[in-house]
């Protein structure tokens, strides 16, 4: 008989309940939605059915690696790995200081080790980090916490509730959102109430099924949007009277949209003006309105200005904390440093810090610089930073460059072929893992995954590695782990006493918690479930701070009680559970301004607003005609989670689209091979003419090119182009570093028939 495991698909952020069916020798065979889980409940779409390519998929490592002086890798013991692994980082923190060693995440779903890895920076005293939200969100949260001065999770729009959602260079058919996102659009086209709005230089999938697609000329979002607050402003459709309640600073902001030529302003991002005022009245009539915005414009010109006019347009509509609105989540684990209003800077390119990452565009250079505080040592976990960071071969040279790199994966990547160590993990499949993304509202839910199959025994979760360095740099002391172990056999309440004793006679070790957690309690958590452990104060905290809403999701007890209530539910629910439910209206609780009120006026985005006046400035050229977006999700992409290209049920070479117009200026026609160039680099793949293109733009997947057999003796076989060869570190937003990767000139030309 054939087994079925719950789980979850990992390749976007929503994390949708799976069940697993087991073959033989850690294969899945078949997967299907899971109806347990509370948030995606059976849903799945057409990618996660294509699992076994990740769970057994290609490039899998299975011992720890170590480079030879030439350059190539050799197998060495765990015991080697972690003693020379915490040697040397100990000797950059001795030389140089723990703040040279930079530490980097990314995935999608294999986030468990969070709270381990933070005990292992803390014990060398690493600050800086960064992951790919640094090159997507940091522009809109930086916005969010100016306006809201958020005390909870991430801000985002309730567009399935609203009457008018706004896809913001978002094309959720495609990439989702929300939960069961293309099975409710289906629902919400026939919907006479709800209307969809799709703003985007392509006529996407989701333009197909909207009420409106504004077909934005590329990189002008900036315009259009300003535009819109103005015809709101200009024809007096602002919420005065909810303003009042809850904002502060219109009077500052209102002039510098009173006077935008509107006309003008439709002209530079190609609307029709009577298209923008009827959406302006939409917007005006309806009883609710969402944006999402996405990576069209967060990886585009003007970003961060995009996201506070955004942020303008709803607040001063009074779309904010009610049902079909902006709310702000309660997650469990705040994904982003709660500690937003950070003014570091990075410490060679000066850049700013936004929830605690620096920008991934700025990374190889914090690096490569000439500069006496330059990163030294750098350990990633989980990212497979040289083919997701732009200018991959800066980044490629930038890890070579530094006295060691360590990267944790599953799978031999481009990354970790510029490392001084790799260090194989079990794929999320084959350990507990932890569904970070917790962005839901009025009902937040996670999942601590169990494991579906045994890991192979060469190699280590992420928390036993973790743990392991923690103890080989004396952070751990073992009489401790002795005694609280002691405890544990006496009981929880013994164990509990213990546990709050020790911290709170040696407050050092509060950024140990999670590994001691892990060495103690970790242990009689139910097999295969031991790095749960580390998540137990978090639930305590939830339930301290948000005990109503902990409560209202159906948990029990008072105070630290209902805390560990929560924590047994998140470990005995395989499927997930509902953490906390809430009124609509919670999101003003969570707003930190002393006066509690939203504040509308950022003045450091004003200068970027008034030059505006001067037109939109393309960056195309003779050399490079085009518009790349380099980067585009579709049927059957991913990031580098799924390495092997048979994954792909289509679209296998991942062509790059272009408008048939274009096509025929160059004489080009679908499936012939072209090259295409950059100020960057170059990179070849095949051409599919596409009559969903706009003239002038053309686009390529995420997820091709990555480089297969590259630790075995076979021929490295690279399929599609790898999107960051043609992309460069300097092309970004000025403020918050987020790159234009959906905006790079580029040229194309024919290679072979
Ligand atoms: N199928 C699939 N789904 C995914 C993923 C995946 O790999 N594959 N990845 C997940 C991840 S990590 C993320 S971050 C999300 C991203 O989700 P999205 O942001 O929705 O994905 P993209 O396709 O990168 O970009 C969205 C749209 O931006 C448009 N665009 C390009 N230039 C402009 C412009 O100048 N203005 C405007 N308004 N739009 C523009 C593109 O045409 C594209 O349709 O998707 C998630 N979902
Ligand atoms: N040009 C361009 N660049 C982009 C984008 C774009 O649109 N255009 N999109 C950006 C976006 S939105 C994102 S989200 C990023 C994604 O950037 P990354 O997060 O760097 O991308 P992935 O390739 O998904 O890297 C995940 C890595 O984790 C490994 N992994 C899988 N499971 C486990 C596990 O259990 N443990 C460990 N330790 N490792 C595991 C995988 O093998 C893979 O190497 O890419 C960004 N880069
Ligand atoms: S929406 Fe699709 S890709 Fe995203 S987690 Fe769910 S099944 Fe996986
Ligand atoms: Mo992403």
């Amino acid at each position: 008989m054939s087994e079925w495991k719950p789980s979850a698909c990992i390749l976007c952020e929503l994390i949708c309940g799976i069940e697993v069916q087991k073959g033989e020798g850690n294969i899945i065979t078949k997967v299907k939605g899971d109806k347990n889980h509370p948030g995606s409940q059976g849903y799945i779409c057409n990618k996660a059915g294509r699992l076994s390519h990740y769970q057994n998929g290609t490039d899998r490592i299975l011992e720890p690696l170590r480079r030879k002086a030439d350059g190539s890798f050799e197998t060495i013991s765990w015991d080697t790995a972690i003693s020379e692994i915490a040697e040397k980082m100990q000797g950059v923190k001795d030389q140089y200081g723990g703040d040279k060693i930079l530490y980097l995440s990314g995935g999608q779903g294999n986030h468990i080790s969070g709270p381990y890895a933070a005990s292992f920076r803390s014990t060398l005293g690493s600050i800086y980090k960064s992951n790919p939200i640094a090159q997507e969100k940091t522009g809109e949260m930086w916005v969010a916490n100016q306006m809201f001065n958020s005390t909870g999770g991430v801000q985002r729009g309730d567009c399935e509730n609203a009457d008018v959602a706004i896809y913001l260079g978002k094309n959720p058919y495609h990439t989702h959102g929300f939960h069961q996102c293309r099975k409710k659009l289906q629902k919400l086209k026939k919907d006479e109430n709800h209307k969809i709005v799709v703003v985007d230089p392509r006529r996407t999938e989701s333009a197909d099924i909207a009420d409106m697609h504004l077909a934005v000329k590329n990189g002008t979002d900036a315009w259009m949007m300003a535009a819109l607050v103005a015809i709101v402003i200009q024809e007096d459709w602002v919420d005065h009277a909810w303003m009042k309640k809850h904002t502060i600073g219109f009077e500052e902001v209102y002039p510098f949209f009173f006077n935008i030529p509107v006309a003008e302003y439709c002209k530079q991002c190609g609307i029709e003006e009577d298209q923008l005022r009827e959406l302006a009245r939409w917007i005006h009539e309806a009883e609710s309105v969402a944006v999402w915005e996405d990576l069209g414009v967060q990886m585009n010109r003007n970003s961060t200005l995009i996201s506070y006019l955004q942020r303008l347009l709803l607040t001063i509509t009074g779309n904010f904390g009610k049902k079909g609105a902006q709310f702000i989540a309660l997650p469990l684990v705040n994904i982003v440093s709660p500690n937003y209003r950070d003014d570091r800077r990075t410490p060679v390119t000066n850049s700013r810090i936004i929830g605690g990452l620096i920008p991934c565009n700025v990374v190889s250079e914090e690096i490569l610089a000439d500069h006496p505080d330059r990163m030294r040592a750098v350990w990633i976990n989980g990212s497979n930073a040289v083919h997701s960071y732009a200018g991959s071969k800066n980044m490629a040279e930038a890890l070579r460059a530094t006295d060691i790199t360590v990267v944790v994966d599953i799978a031999m990547t481009e990354t970790a072929m510029e490392a001084d160590y790799v260090l194989p993990a079990p794929t999320q499949y084959e350990k507990a893992e932890m569904s970070m993304f917790q962005f839901e509202f009025p009902h937040n839910v996670a999942q601590l995954r169990h494991p579906v199959f045994d890991a192979p025994e060469t190699v280590l979760h992420e928390a036993e590695i973790y743990a392991r360095l923690c103890e080989a740099l004396g952070a751990i002391p073992q009489e401790i782990i002795v005694d609280l172990n002691q405890a544990l056999a006496k009981g929880e309440q013994a164990f509990g006493d213990a546990f709050f004793k020790v911290v709170s006679e040696n407050p050092g070790l509060v950024k140990m918690v999670p590994v001691i957690l892990y060495r103690t309690l970790g242990q009689v958590l139910p097999e295969g479930l031991a790095a749960g452990a580390g998540y137990m104060p978090f639930c305590i905290e939830l339930a301290m701070k948000n005990p109503e809403a902990v409560k209202a999701a159906g948990h029990k007890g008072e105070g630290i009680e209902l805390g560990m209530n929560l924590f047994r539910a998140l470990i005995d629910s395989p499927s997930g559970v509902m953490l906390t439910h809430e009124e609509w209206d919670a999101s003003f609780k969570r707003l930190g301004h002393p006066d509690q009120k939203i504040h509308l006026h950022l003045p450091e985005m004003i200068p970027e607003l008034e030059s505006l006046a001067e037109g939109f400035k393309p960056l195309t050229s003779p050399d490079y005609p085009f518009v790349l977006s380099c980067g585009e999700r579709r049927d059957y992409t991913a990031n580098g989670i799924y390495r092997d290209p048979a994954w792909r049920k289509v679209d296998y070479d991942c062509a790059l689209r272009m408008s048939p117009s274009d096509a025929e200026t160059l004489g080009l026609e679908s499936g012939q091979l072209v090259r295409i160039s950059t100020r960057q680099g170059e990179a070849q793949t095949v051409v599919e003419v596409n009559d969903r293109m706009r003239p002038g733009h053309i686009s390529l997947p995420n997820g091709g090119g990555l480089q297969n057999n590259l630790n075995t003796e076979k021929a490295v076989q690279k399929i599609g182009a790898a999107t960051n060869d043609l992309t460069s570190v300097d092309n970004r937003d000025f403020f918050a570093g987020t790159p234009w990767h959906k905006y790079v000139p580029a040229n194309v030309e024919l290679i072979s028939a």
